[in-house]
């Protein structure tokens, strides 16, 4: 165990762990079954969009309680497609406090995203900023489970009915989650997955779109495959975002390990919390009874006002001893171009969550022991706080050059 400032790696110490420890290590499953379902694809000799696509779907929609599931190629893709499904035009509503493939996949079809400020304790969509962001040129809503929180889901299915516009859901942290007893996948109109390497459930890439409407479900599949039908009329504009029979096999192998998975991230979760319990200016955001998360990610939030130390810094500290933390999510999207010159907009409390947030290493490859060793680091840097940052700066300023002579 570290004593002193002098053991952390990021000051010359040894690093702590031999392996990187990662945020989003992926949850693989039984590698046999994975290598039996891509044995059988190869067999039927059918190798994209075929029987492992359809089992994969019929597994999602049932997780998530609906009764379609639309697989794609990946999560920003289900997003566009769903986009173009609703017939989003003008501006439409989103937090900033986001991964930003949400807002991407908005403004490559011409759409204007327009952020709104989050509630400062979920950091989802404040359905009061919604409903002040709302004009005349708002077409819909697209509200974030960010960390995998349905946030207020129920309230924001009220203001897009009040105004008439359509609710749709970034849903790539949630598979699994629930609100109030109802699950994740029936918020909305529709909601999107991502399947992507770190996510709870992945299929290497992938993505898909859930939702209880039978004519969206019907769209989406037509604009999935170049704006073909399935009876092979080309009825309009579509693109190619079908997904491979080899990330449905990664998918129902990854699926099948997923109650697993769960347990496992909700115990890094809770030992996590106790093991950072009664730190001063740190905390790591936990969920209210209402909400039934998938656990997926642990997420600290620090003050550098009362740790005097910056989030930036912790990272430095952590990555130096191979306990790779990141920042989810920093800058938000409206600090990001083209966003910031296009529509500067200032919000305050997604800017300040932005300031202070970690998503530390956890997953199926991280353990009890694990969290104990990077939360005693995290301590150790905390409890020396101004000295740490002083030492960091000083370390990464460069040589002066002054009184040299040259
Ligand atoms: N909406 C939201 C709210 C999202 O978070 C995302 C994606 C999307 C939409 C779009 O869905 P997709 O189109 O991606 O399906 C990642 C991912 O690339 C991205 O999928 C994800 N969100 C975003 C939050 O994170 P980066 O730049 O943070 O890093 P990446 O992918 O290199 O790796 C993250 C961590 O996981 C690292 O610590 C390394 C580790 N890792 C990564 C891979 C790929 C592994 O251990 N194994 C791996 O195979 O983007």
């Amino acid at each position: 165990m570290k004593d002193t400032l002098a053991d952390l790696a990021a000051l010359g110490g040894t690093p702590e762990f031999s392996r990187f420890l990662q945020v989003g290590t992926p949850s693989v499953g039984d590698r046999s079954r994975l290598f039996d379902r891509l044995n059988t694809a190869m067999d039927n000799e059918w190798l994209t969009n075929g029987a492992l696509v359809r089992e994969f779907e019929e597994r999602i929609a049932d997780l998530a309680g609906v009764r379609h599931c639309v697989a794609t190629c990946n999560g920003t893709l289900a997003l566009q497609l769903l986009y173009m499904a609703t017939g989003l035009s003008g501006e439409v509503v989103m937090p900033a406090m986001t991964y930003v493939a949400t807002a991407h996949a908005a403004r490559v079809l011409g759409l204007t995203p327009v952020f709104c400020d989050v509630d400062p304790v979920t950091g989802c969509l404040d359905p009061e900023q919604v409903e002040a962001a709302v004009t005349p040129r708002t077409s819909g809503i697209v509200g974030v489970h960010l960390w995998g929180r349905p946030g207020r889901a129920d309230e924001l299915e009220k203001v897009a009915a009040r105004h008439g516009l359509t609710l749709t859901f970034d849903a790539a942290h949630a598979l699994g989650s629930s609100f109030q007893g109802r699950r994740v996948g029936g918020f909305g109109s529709a909601e999107v997955f991502s399947f992507h390497a770190t996510k709870v459930v992945n299929c290497f890439e992938g993505g898909a779109v859930v939702t209880d409407d039978d004519g969206l479900a019907q769209e989406l599949r037509v604009l999935r495959t170049f704006g073909i039908t399935a009876d092979g009329r080309s009825v309009g504009i579509g693109t190619n975002a079908k997904m491979t029979e080899a990330s449905a096999a990664m998918g129902l192998t990854s699926l099948d390990a997923f109650g697993e998975t769960v347990r496992h991230n909700r115990a890094n979760h809770a030992r996590y919390r106790s093991a950072l319990r009664g730190v001063d200016g740190l905390s790591v955001v936990d969920f209210d009874e209402q909400e039934d998360p998938n656990w997926q990610y642990v997420i600290l939030k620090i003050d550098e006002a009362v740790t005097g130390i910056h989030r930036d810094l912790m990272i430095e500290v952590l990555t130096a001893e191979n306990a790779g933390a990141r920042r989810y999510f920093s800058p938000a999207c409206h600090q990001l171009e083209p966003y910031r010159s296009e529509r500067p907009t200032s919000l305050p409390h997604t800017e300040r969550l932005a300031e202070q947030v970690v998503a530390l290493p956890t997953g199926p490859a991280v353990s009890p022991t694990d969290i104990d060793r990077i939360c005693h680091i995290v301590r150790l840097a905390i409890s020396h706080g101004p000295e740490l940052t002083d030492r960091l700066r000083r370390r990464a300023a460069p040589p002066s050059t002054a009184g040299s002579g040259t």
